[in-house]
């Protein structure tokens, strides 16, 4: 039975979901909970009701595989308000996650109680969908308006003690949450009951605070529908009575729930949790990762280290000399200080992260690491040299990873003994930030140290994606399309603020311009020469004359921008102006519009993405999905690119990439888009 019911001697029932993996509240879990609340009502010996759940976590919202189907009663609005007005009051016992439905379902009960480790959250607005069971409407009735705006439009979960402390919940309970619950309920039952939250008024607010939060939240949406209409749906439970607002909220959830950007956010919600089980690697098993290494102590190298030691694993930081052993643990410590400045770490748990981090300048420490990821300058002996010595000195079976982002692992592989167990990881700076993780198998790769990639990938919390090799990979292959085309698009009339003006407009969080001068501009310069090296032609007249006059960036006073000293600031380069006035003298000038500035870079990303998974670099279309969104910041509601160029339709994305081709503005759409074009689709199935 997925909904389970024990009457117990004191007069307590206890009332078990268990629905694995999550609890989720299918069909069968609203019509248990349904007829447990009638059963219980009816029966004399029950005083009070604990609801709890079996397996690792309280109940994490409704079926989000069910949001593509027809509907089937009983629906969950009508299975909490019977829970509310039980006779026999319920409360509810949470531990792992109470999330949307679930916390729903737990507003319905009179009292909320939990473990220390629970975590609470209405993160509908992340699946570009609203609360539908009531979550908008009682939350302000229960808390501050304020913290309300936070749950259920910005999505933010909370733990147990800050839930305590808003009011959230009634009590935070050690561990025997059962028993525990058991008395806290036969205790309550004993004094006045709580008002149920349907019958109480919403917490007010200054007649300005509404206004504010919708600059704030909306400022934060960026092009995402669902922040908005839940910060609506919350000012009309200050404003309206209960039944109303309750009729506004699911009237939004359901104009919502079949939205273009809902179905992209739950597309990528699958896409990330199926991208940690490749079928490829099914039956590789993983090895056990418990000690690790890092070479270099750089920004990567140091982000890397933090991110190994915040999933717990030790770490030995190697530097050439002293000097710069000092410079990268100094670096490690920084970003612990800096998550306890920002609130995210005590400056205890700092110090301990900190403590687990040793450094050395002598290979021979190594001897015992289970994995080591070189982290050092992308040049290819310098890598070899390190990998040379990563072989003399760790043992033959460790794992060794490079983190290269442009090199062939291939090449590097040569210089490693046993090269089954060499592979590359390439993290995105911040390292201890970022979410992706690409995946490098070389030629030689042995399928078990792919899976113990993933196994790694999970550990840390990213999402991995298990990548071929060419120059960039997937990630950086397509970045390398976006900046050519944003230089493009300047030789032909647009300004370099209009361009990251369009793509902000488009969800990025940044324009390529932008991105560029923070990142520094010879970073790209370096890789562009290494390309032409090999006889490519990379296309980039203006990035290339900024680089020789010295233009790298912010961190140079100015790049594509000019900046004033101490202020980030971009300001139009008259600089720039002329140099784009020099070099655009053959090309053609016209303006463009913010829609025809984001079709000039996407489709032509998307070309170059087909092309990628016609060559087997990605497995998947969702993959680059996954890679865009989690590098590169491509706006997660509009699923990545893939998913994109399919709510457009490939035959459009086919024929503006035509257009584009043939004013010489972008190369004309690949074989794989235009047969999936005729198919129909990508596949994006995350199979
Ligand atoms: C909602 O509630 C709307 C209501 O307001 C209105 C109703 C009227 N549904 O993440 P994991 C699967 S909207 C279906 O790897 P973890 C997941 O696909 C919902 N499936 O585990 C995976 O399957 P598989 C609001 C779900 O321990 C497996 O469970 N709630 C759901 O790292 C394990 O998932 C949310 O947005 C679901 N709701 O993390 C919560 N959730 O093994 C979404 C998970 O086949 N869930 N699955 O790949 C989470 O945040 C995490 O899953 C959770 C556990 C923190 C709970």
């Amino acid at each position: 039975m997925a909904v389970r019911i024990e009457t117990q001697s004191d007069g307590i029932a206890v009332v078990t979901v268990d629905n694995p993996p999550v609890n989720a509240l299918s069909q069968a879990i609203r019509q248990g909970l349904l007829d447990a609340a009638v059963a219980l009502d009816a029966d004399p010996r029950v005083r009070g009701v604990v609801l709890l759940c079996a397996g690792r976590t309280f109940i994490a919202g409704a079926d989000i595989s069910e949001f593509g189907k027809p509907p089937q009663a009983p629906r969950l609005p009508d299975v909490i308000a019977r829970i509310e007005r039980a006779a026999k009051p319920w409360l509810a016992a949470i531990h792992g996650a109470a999330l949307g439905g679930g916390l729903e379902v737990a507003l319905g009960c009179r009292w909320r109680v939990a473990e220390e480790t629970a975590r609470f959250g209405l993160p509908e607005v992340t699946l570009g969908i609203i609360p539908g069971a009531g979550g908008t409407v009682r939350l302000p009735r229960l808390v501050d308006a304020k913290e309300a705006i936070e749950l259920a439009a910005a999505g933010r979960q909370i733990g147990a003690a800050a839930a305590r402390d808003i009011g959230l919940i009634d009590a935070m309970l050690g561990q025997n949450l059962r028993e525990k619950a058991v008395a806290f309920l036969i205790d309550a039952l004993s004094k006045p009951w709580p008002t149920i939250l349907c019958d109480r008024p919403a917490s007010e607010a200054p007649a300005d605070f509404w206004d504010e939060q919708k600059a704030r939240i909306g400022k934060r949406a960026r092009g995402e529908i669902a922040p908005l209409r839940a910060l609506e749906s919350l000012r009309r439970a200050t404003e309206q009575g209960f039944d109303e607002a309750m009729a506004f909220e699911r009237r939004t959830f359901l104009d919502l729930r079949d939205s273009e950007q809902a179905r992209a956010l739950r597309y990528v919600f699958f896409a990330e949790r199926s991208a940690h089980k490749p079928p490829e690697y099914d039956d590789a098993a993983p090895r056990q990762i418990e000690t690790s290494a890092v070479i270099g102590g750089g920004t990567m190298g140091a982000g890397i280290a933090a991110a190994l030691r915040n999933a717990g694993l030790p770490v030995i930081l190697v530097e050439r000399d002293q000097a710069a052993l000092e410079r990268g643990l100094a670096n490690v410590g920084a970003i612990f200080e800096a998550a306890t400045k920002r609130g995210g770490l005590t400056p205890e748990a700092a110090q301990a992260r900190m403590a687990g981090v040793s450094g050395t300048t002598d290979y021979a420490r190594l001897v015992d690491v289970d994995l080591v990821i070189e982290a050092v300058f992308e040049d290819i002996e310098v890598k070899r040299a390190v990998f040379r010595s990563l072989s003399g000195a760790c043992r033959p079976d460790a794992v060794l990873a490079t983190n290269t982002s442009y090199l062939d692992p291939n090449a590097i592989a040569e210089a490693v003994t046993n090269p089954e167990r060499m592979i590359g990881l390439h993290f995105f700076s911040p390292a201890n930030v970022m979410k992706l993780l690409e995946i490098v198998p070389a030629a030689e790769t042995a399928d078990e140290i792919v899976a113990t990639g993933l196994a790694l990938a999970r550990r840390l919390a990213k999402i991995p994606v298990v990548a071929g090799i060419c120059d960039g990979f997937i990630g950086n292959r397509i970045l390398k399309v976006t900046r050519a085309q944003a230089e493009r698009l300047i030789l032909s009339g647009a300004t370099p603020r209009e361009v990251d003006g369009a793509m902000r407009s488009f969800g990025m969080p940044m324009g390529p311009f932008e991105a560029q001068d923070l990142g520094g501009l010879d970073i790209a310069a370096f890789q562009r020469k290494a390309a032409r090296a090999r006889g490519e032609t990379p296309f980039a007249p203006v990035a290339d004359r900024l680089v020789d006059m010295g233009r790298l960036g912010q961190k140079s006073g100015g790049g594509w921008y000019d900046y004033s000293p101490g202020d980030r600031t971009p300001q139009p380069s008259p600089a720039v102006a002329a140099i784009v006035a020099d070099a655009a003298a053959l090309s053609l000038s016209r303006q463009w519009s913010a829609a025809e500035i984001a079709d000039a870079i996407v489709l032509p990303m998307i070309n170059e993405a087909s092309k990628i998974l016609g060559e087997g670099i990605a497995k998947r279309a969702a993959d680059i999905d996954l890679v865009k969104i989690h590098g590169y910041g491509f706006p997660r509601w509009r699923g990545g690119p893939m998913h994109y160029a399919e709510a457009r339709g490939l035959e459009e994305v086919a024929a503006i990439l035509e257009r584009l081709s043939a004013d010489g503005l972008a190369e004309p759409p690949g074989a794989f888009l235009r047969a999936a074009a005729k198919r129909g689709g990508f596949d994006l199935s995350q199979q």
